[in-house]
Parts: C-alpha cells; structure tokens; sequence
C-alpha cells in the first residue's frame, strides 16, 4: 500500500526574486500575481498540488524587506516569517549571482528554522557563461546547510519537475488536509482583485505606490452574464488620473486585461466595470488596512 504523504511548503526570499512565479510554474496555473515590482504579493497565499498519494501544501508569501516604516511593510515581513516554524520544507529563494544584504536578512531568519531548507537560485535563464554559478553555489553553500540547492528558472520550468520530487520525498506522513480539486485557499472574489491589482501594478509605472489596492464592490449574475463592480483606490488625486491615463485609454487596458484572467479564473463571460477613487494615507493607518481585509 502507498502511504499518503502531505505537508507545509513555505517559498520565502526578499522581494522580486521570482516566489509567486515558481508557485504558479507548479500549479500550472495563475494563483498569485506577479509583476516586476516589489511588494506584489502583499499577503499568504497557498497553493495546493494534490497527486495521487501526495498533497504538497506551498505558502506563497510577501518578501521579507528592510523597510519597516509603514504599518503595511511591518504586517508583510510578519507574515513571511511567521511561515518559517511552522513549514515542513522551506525553500528559501535567491537571483543567480545576486547575493544582498535583503538576502542576508532572510537567511538570518532562517536560523531559527528546523525544517530542513532547500536553497533555490531562480533565474539562471539569465547567467550566459553556466561556469559562473559554480562559485556561486560553493559560496552559497558555505552560509548554511541547506538539505538540497536547486538552480532553477521559474518562467522557463528549469529544474522544476526536479525540485517537485525532492519536494515529495520529504514531505511527512499524513492524510490529505485539503480535498484533491482544491487548488488555493483564496476565495474567487480575492482571485479577482488580485488579478485586477496585477494590471494595474504592470500598466502604472513607479508613480503609483505599491499601497493601492483594490476592493471588490459587488459580483451579480444579470442575463447570465456575470458583472463585476470594482473599485481602485489610490492615496492622491494625481494618482487617480494616471490610473485612468489619457482619455481613460489605461484604465481600459486595465480593464480589458483583467477581464480575460478573470474569465479564464471562473471560466465563464463576465463584465467588469472599474472605478478609481481617492483614499487618504491608508498604507500607514492600521484601521484602514483592516477594513480593506488585509490584517
Ligand atoms: N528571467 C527570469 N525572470 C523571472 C524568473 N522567475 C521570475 N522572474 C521575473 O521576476 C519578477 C518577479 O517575480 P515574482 O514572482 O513577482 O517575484 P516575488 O516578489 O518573489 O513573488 C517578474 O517580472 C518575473 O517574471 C526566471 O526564472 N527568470
Ligand atoms: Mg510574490
């Protein structure tokens, strides 16, 4: 008889490294946003990959950064850290040849840790001359002792498959926590402001904070076409107008984006109407994260 194995994955790392990237290589499917900029994941997020006998549990979290300063930075580094003690694996994630002090700062972290850690240097796609990385793994390995390093590429599926089983191997012995079609713990309506959020953090250059957010106003079936009413708020005026753009062309693009991942997400037509309005300084006012849902 096969014995079932399920477990705890936490991918941690400082911002960008590519975590929610490997997280939807896995999945085989968008369950985290992504983008370019830091900070686009802003809370714990789990993806679940049931096989067979097996059910690994990966936690998707924010990056671990320096910047304590507002209230949203603070409750992000204890969300990623609060995964540590709790994981059966950890799969602490760096860039190819990049190794900084934000780094440092996560593996510090990591001292405290009893699961056994497996170092993932993501984005090897990016290192021309392949001999380079062998120094860098020896001085990489001289840091801690990690269970297993893995070079990887999360967008070209580089050594993926490979990890996947290691991964298996040392999950624990026990029966399965979530049912085997569940793929995330989120609900649709999350999914979708986080989709919405993605567009918008892609289509805005650094003029827009990493605070804006977005909140689901209403979801409603009407001649069987779902419409969904969304707002983005932002902390300024001259915000609002960038996120609209020039005769409201980016919130359109915006918009018309989203609504693809959204129908593809609930398989099914939907129409999706997008609002802009002014928020004032939430990032730094517990009271206004919580009502957003994010503590
Ligand atoms: N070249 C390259 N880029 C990657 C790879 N993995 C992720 N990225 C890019 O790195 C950026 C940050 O990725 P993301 O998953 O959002 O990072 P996170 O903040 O650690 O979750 C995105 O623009 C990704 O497309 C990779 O294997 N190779
Ligand atoms: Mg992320």
């Amino acid at each position: 008889m096969n014995l079932s194995r399920c477990g705890y994955i936490a991918i941690i790392g400082r911002p960008n490294v590519g975590k929610s990237t490997l997280l939807n290589a896995i999945l085989g499917k968008k369950i985290s946003i992504t983008s370019r900029k830091p900070q686009t994941t802003r809370s714990q997020i789990l993806g679940i990959k049931s096989l067979d006998n097996i059910q690994a549990i990966f936690i998707d979290t924010p990056g671990i950064h320096k910047q304590e300063k507002f209230a949203m930075n603070r409750y992000m580094n204890r969300l990623a850290s609060s995964v540590i003690p709790d994981a059966d694996i950890i799969l602490f994630m760096i860039e190819a040849g990049r190794f900084q002090e934000e780094d440092e700062l996560v593996l510090q972290k990591l001292q405290s840790a009893h699961a056994p850690v497996f170092l993932l240097i993501n984005k090897v796609d990016t290192i021309k001359d392949k001999n380079q990385l062998l120094p860098f793994i020896e001085k990489m390995s001289s840091k801690y002792s990690f269970a297993n390093i893995f070079p990887i590429s999360a967008t070209k599926m580089k050594n993926v498959t490979e990890l996947e089983k290691a991964i298996f191997k040392l999950l624990p012995e026990g029966p399965h926590l979530f049912p085997d079609d569940q793929t995330t713990d989120k609900t649709d309506r999350f999914q979708i402001a986080e989709l919405i959020r993605e567009k918008l953090i892609r289509a805005t250059g650094q003029e827009i904070p990493y605070s804006t957010t977005v909140e689901i106003e209403s979801i409603k079936e009407e001649k069987k076409l779902l419409h969904i009413s969304a707002i983005i708020w932002v902390e300024r005026e001259g915000q609002k107008a960038i996120v609209i753009g020039k005769e409201g062309e980016r919130l359109k693009k915006i918009g018309t984006l989203a609504r693809k991942d959204i129908e593809q997400l609930l398989n099914q037509k939907i129409f999706l109407r997008l609002w802009v309005k002014v928020k004032d300084r939430w990032t730094d006012d517990e009271r206004a994260l919580q009502s957003l849902g994010y503590l």
